[in-house]
């Protein structure tokens, strides 16, 4: 294994520790503790890309889950299970044959791109171990499920890859081969009717509609199946319509298959709740299930490279606590996605420590659901109620008025007054300006009104996250650590916004020194994207016009510019393509607008160096240096003050960054 032998030594000594106080405790508080099962197997980790390279989907997420549980101390409070093989007859109850021996034979790539040339390009790697991971993965969950079911266990969590379910009837996606929770499913329903098991609630809170899961029970009543997931209209994996909250089942399964398609990314515990408490909760109690089978993903985590949302442990922990009230508690999760190792692992606690029914871990769910949650809730309760009757009431506006709006592209500026002051100022500056004439004012006074209509999200991952910082470039003035004052925007306005998001970039420090902070590197960030990396950024909600400002100011140029640095063409373009290199001499220290993305109708925006320039800094050209100390800090304090790291996990961050060799990388995209 990878980690670090420090981390190793602290589990040998906690498990020591540990082994001694339980036997203690239990014994001494007579408290009747749950019986957690949980299932962890080395093995399948051996299931990686073929050639070594890099994928979210990697070995290490389920040892650090595991590394994490142990560190804690809770799985010797479990009863852990080690893996078990599926049986092909299992398999079978959801698979083809074909697929099932597919998998089975599948020692190398080369075996299966030969027989399935389709599947491979729909997200799947293997390697000589992947039908044993899979059988593994799959093998598990059955068997856990099946001692929950028999009651030898109160509830479990198998912590197994590779996940299932994308995987359909025939067909391995999504990083997927087996449908590992379908396959318990139907275990249950259909080998075993002794155990008493007629109906099955099935939750797929992985941020990716459940698919395979979803085709596998479409006509069955016997499972009900509800996903709640990025969906975008279909343009979030795995993509088209399956995902709609239209796709209710059909036959005598129509109506027990529910999905929960979200509209944006960025979503977080308080639209999740908010599907629980008005869809997934009432329906529960109607439908009344006698085992519960989670899909639990943790994608939606905060800080996921792929899922974009924003959901906490503490959320996780919430909605597992709500589905305890069901079926006495029998619930069975078991891993699909989730791709930052560290909130993987802190989700994942937290949920053991529900199913353990320890003191549940503190949070606040202080966020407003979005207005397009709301929107997606009311349309999912008004195509369901004719099944789940409790969905038929309309909610309070109250509820549905209380909300965070989703974001859009402002079309006309409503803020006239706004506009007029920044007029005025901008008329001000230019009188102070000799060198601006009355013509090139002119033309400036249009780019800024039409600028200024448009918003973006900028997205910083330098000293720009800690808010005092970056208002500097707003309001003007200096902060600790800041040898000189900056101007700040012609529109002074404060952000619309402020949120946070995790982006696969390598984050790095370069230059010698700058204007502003002296001596030592700052931040830049490579515009390739590479899914083993990540740079936290924080973003803010401005105006174009107002992007322009700071990009004017990290560049070092005044802000009364005849013509914009990067204007709606430029959007355009970088929207398009992904970055834009701006005008080399212009800006040749943040001289690349790099978008990562959209929220709703809101490109997100970040300025680094240009790939040349990158380059440079590989080979050494450009020097790679470490942040002096008061930049380190200022990005230190934006980190913790944004709830993103704990001062000691923000540190390791910065020094990490500093620390590595910057190596370049293709172009990946997952
Ligand atoms: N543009 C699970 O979380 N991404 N699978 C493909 C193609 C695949 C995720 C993107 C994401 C699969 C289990
Ligand atoms: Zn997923």
């Amino acid at each position: 294994s990878s980690r670090p032998l420090l981390d190793r030594l602290k589990i040998r000594l906690s498990r020591l520790f540990q082994m001694n106080m339980v036997g203690e405790s239990s014994e001494s508080n007579g408290k009747v503790h749950r019986k957690v099962g949980l299932v962890y197997d080395e093995t399948m980790c051996k299931h990686d890309t073929p050639d070594g390279e890099a994928h979210p989907e990697r070995p290490d997420r389920i040892r650090v889950i595991w590394e994490k549980l142990q560190l804690a101390g809770v799985t010797q409070r479990c009863v852990v299970l080690s893996g078990t093989k599926a049986e092909d007859a299992h398999l079978q109850l959801v698979h083809t044959k074909d697929h099932v021996n597919l998998v089975k034979s599948s020692t190398n790539k080369k075996d299966y791109q030969s027989d399935r040339v389709a599947s491979l390009v729909n997200s799947i790697y293997l390697n000589g171990s992947t039908s044993e991971a899979a059988y593994l993965a799959a093998g598990s969950v059955v068997a856990v499920t099946e001692k929950v079911a028999k009651g030898e266990l109160d509830s479990g969590f198998a912590i197994v890859r590779p996940p299932g379910h994308h995987a359909e009837a025939d067909e391995a996606m999504g990083f997927c081969f087996f449908n590992n929770v379908a396959v318990a499913a139907s275990y249950l329903l259909d080998e075993r009717p002794d155990l008493g098991v007629k109906k099955i609630l099935v939750v797929d809170w992985d941020v990716h509609h459940g698919n395979g899961t979803q085709k596998m029970f479409w006509e069955d009543p016997r499972v009900l199946v509800f996903s709640v997931h990025r969906h975008e209209d279909g343009g979030f994996y795995p993509g088209g319509d399956d995902g709609s909250y239209n796709m209710v089942g059909e036959g005598p399964g129509e109506g027990f298959n529910i999905n929960v398609p979200w509209e944006q990314g960025r979503c977080g515990d308080a639209d999740y709740l908010a599907a629980w408490d008005h869809i997934l909760i009432p329906v529960a109690k109607e439908f009344n299930p006698d085992i519960i089978l989670l899909s639990a993903g943790f994608d939606a985590a905060i800080g996921d490279p792929l899922g974009g949302c924003r959901v906490t442990p503490y959320g996780y922990s919430v909605m597992l606590k709500k589905l305890m009230e069901f079926a006495q508690g029998k619930i069975v999760m078991a891993l699909e996605g989730g791709y930052n190792l560290d909130s993987i692992a802190k989700s994942s606690l937290a949920c053991v420590q529900v199913l353990l029914e320890d003191n549940p871990i503190q949070g606040s769910s202080e966020a407003i659901p979005f207005m397009s949650t709301w929107r997606v809730i009311q349309a999912v309760r008004k195509r369901l109620c004719a099944y789940w009757p409790s969905l038929a009431d309309e909610l309070p506006s109250k509820l549905t008025n209380q909300k965070t709006p989703t974001p859009i592209v402002l079309t006309s500026n409503s803020n006239s007054e706004a506009k007029d002051n920044a007029h005025e100022l901008l008329d001000q500056m230019s009188k102070l300006n000799i060198e601006n004439h009355q013509g090139d004012t002119k033309v400036s006074r249009s780019w800024r009104s039409d600028l200024s209509k448009v918003d973006v999200w900028y997205a910083s991952f330098g000293s720009n996250m800690w808010k005092p910082r970056f208002l500097c470039y707003i309001q003007g003035g200096q902060v600790e650590g800041m040898t000189k004052p900056c101007v700040g925007s012609m529109d002074k306005s404060p952000p619309k916004g402020i949120t946070w998001g995790t982006y696969p970039n390598r984050l790095f420090f370069g230059r010698e020194s700058t204007n502003v902070w002296g001596k030592g590197g700052v931040a830049f960030t490579n515009p390739l994207t590479n899914p083993n990396d990540q740079t936290h950024m924080c973003l803010y909600r401005i105006t174009l016009e107002q992007f322009n400002d700071v990009l004017f100011q990290e560049n070092g140029l005044n802000v009364d510019f005849a013509s914009p640095i990067f204007g709606l063409t430029a959007l355009q373009l970088v929207e398009k393509n992904g970055s834009t290199p701006l005008e080399a001499d212009l800006a040749p220290w943040y001289g690349n607008v790099v978008c990562l993305g959209r929220e709703g109708d809101v490109p997100i925006l970040t300025m680094t160096c240009t790939l040349s320039v990158i380059e440079k800094f590989a080979s050494g050209e450009v020097p790679l240096s470490p942040p002096a100390k008061a930049y380190a800090n200022t990005l230190i304090r934006g980190l913790v003050e944004g709830g993103i790291f704990s001062e000691e996990e923000a540190e390791a961050y910065i020094d990490n960054a500093a620390s590595k060799p910057l190596y370049i990388n293709g172009a990946s995209r997952f």
